[in-house]
């Protein structure tokens, strides 16, 4: 029995710690269901190549440390100096959210804050992937075959 219950907790745990990584589409119309086509003059296309190249659609995607010391969370790469706090960093918490809330499979919340940070000036250059490698790029790609 206690080897059993062992077991059960292990495989739980690994269960819990599975990175669960979205499809293309299906981040798409995540993206599309909570108003991001068009929000702040961005497509979808702009999120899902910019998730792409920042985490590989890794919802529990954590990032090796920045210069400054700091990690990147989740599929959108949130950073916990500004927007989130992760404990380790005296944090601006702009979102107002434990990091660790960026690394579920739950991306509402992480959308969320993504709207609050497209309305900095310098709006998806937050995002150093997506500028290099989506901005006045053709991203048609990114929805291309999705039942939007
Ligand atoms: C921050 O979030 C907590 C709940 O997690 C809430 O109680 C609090 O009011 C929020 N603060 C702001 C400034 O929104
Ligand atoms: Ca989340």
């Amino acid at each position: 029995m206690k080897i059993q219950a062992l077991t059960t907790l292990l495989f739980l745990l690994i269960a819990a710690n599975e990175a669960k990584t979205m499809e293309k589409c299906e981040l798409a119309k995540t993206l599309k269901s909570h108003g991001m086509d068009g929000f702040h003059g961005y497509k979808l296309g702009d999120w899902v190549c910019m998730a792409y190249h920042e985490s590989r659609y890794n919802t529990n995607a954590v990032g090796p440390p920045n210069t400054d010391g700091s990690r990147d969370y989740g599929i959108f790469q949130i950073n916990g100096k500004y927007w989130c706090a992760d404990g380790t960093y005296p944090s601006k918490n702009v979102c107002n959210k434990s990091c660790s809330s960026f690394t579920n499979d739950d991306i509402t919340d992480d959308i969320e804050c993504c709207k609050r940070i497209v309305q900095d000036p310098q709006k998806m250059d937050a995002w150093t992937a997506w500028v290099k490698h989506c901005k006045g790029k053709d991203i048609s790609e990114w929805t291309r075959g999705c039942q939007l």
